[in-house]
């Protein structure tokens, strides 16, 4: 039996992945942790933490006798910008607090299996763009990427030298309706859809041109669970997978609303945000983790756009109307 600790719960991510967890494993057997307290689901456990307390975080999984952590809690790219030593310190010492944790109880014969998030702003200006692959040149620019890399680094380094059974999928921007996001490059392909739904138009902090790899939500968690879920001998990369979704710019994003909100307008203002987006690649190469672990993803443009818009609650003969 898993006992499972979500750290970051109340986040895009974490939310989502605390109801699929639930699903899979039983209310009892997860655990939901956060800074604040706890925002808008349904769990059994909760419990407030800030992940850079590491005593109090070894006193959680002791408590409940964890045996996986999914550790979320990070700053993302625009507001690890705002905040550079902020960022570092969260996203690095969040980070090496489970790692050390999961040492710990290993050493004590207590194994405890690890998930750390690392993102496509690991990759920088000198990766190349288009199918990048899973090993390449890197060369972060933003704080955040950076920490992305680093942390990648360090998750190799705990399972080569202390045998840490950590998993890592390199993000693409993630698109889902249930929780906002926080703060990254990416968060445009959601303010779009809230734009259109209310019949405003949009005002895109990118260029039209801006390719960028993506992903929505249930096929994220799908491949952050099966990961999980894999026979340690077939996760063979130790630093941080490439998973893709699917890719595509500001304008087809918006040529594909139109099909359902024929009057929905898009204008494009860049600011600051557009050269973090062109530093990151424009599509992933995943063959590694689908060779690995079968990963395979399963929705597509068209179908995101009409879940999403179905979801924020586009009237449905809108949507027939189009299909
Ligand atoms: C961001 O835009 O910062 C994130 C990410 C790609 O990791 N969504």
């Amino acid at each position: 039996m898993e006992r499972i600790l979500v750290i970051g719960a109340n986040g895009q991510i974490g939310s989502e992945l605390v109801d699929a967890l639930t699903a899979q494993h039983g209310a009892e057997n997860v655990i939901a942790a956060d800074i604040g307290p706890r925002s808008g689901f349904g769990v059994k456990r909760y419990e407030p933490i800030d992940v850079l307390d590491r005593k109090g975080v070894a006193h959680i999984v002791e408590t409940y006798h964890v045996t996986q952590v999914y550790q979320l809690a990070a700053l993302l790219s625009v507001t690890g910008e705002q905040a550079p030593l902020k960022a570092w310190d969260l996203n690095m010492n969040g980070l090496l607090n489970i790692l050390e944790i999961a040492r710990e109880r290993g050493q004590a014969g207590k194994p405890l299996r690890v998930f750390w998030p690392s993102s496509i702003a690991a990759f920088g200006p000198n990766t190349p763009r288009v199918a990048t692959p899973q090993t390449t040149v890197m060369d972060p620019t933003t704080i955040y990427g950076i920490s992305k890399l680093a942390g990648e680094r360090l998750c190799e380094y705990y399972f080569s030298k202390f045998g840490v059974d950590v998993r890592s999928i390199r993000y693409p921007g993630i698109i889902s309706y249930k929780s906002p996001p926080g703060g990254g490059t990416t968060d445009y392909a959601i303010a779009i859809f809230h734009a259109a739904q209310r019949g405003q138009r949009y005002s895109c902090f990118l260029g039209p041109e801006t390719g960028l790899p993506m992903i929505y939500m249930p096929d994220a968690i799908r491949a952050t669970i099966e990961l999980m879920d894999a026979p340690a001998a077939k996760v063979k990369v130790r630093s941080s997978y490439n998973v893709a979704g699917l890719s595509f710019t500001p304008r087809e994003l918006a040529q594909q609303i139109t099909r359902y909100l024929p009057d929905f307008e898009i204008v494009y203002a860049p600011d600051s945000r557009q050269a973090i987006a062109d530093s990151w690649p424009q599509s992933l190469d995943d063959s590694i983790a689908a060779a690995d672990w079968s990963w395979q993803a399963r929705i597509g443009l068209d179908d995101l756009v009409r879940d999403m818009l179905a979801n924020i609650k586009v009237p449905l003969e809108l949507l027939n109307r189009a299909a």
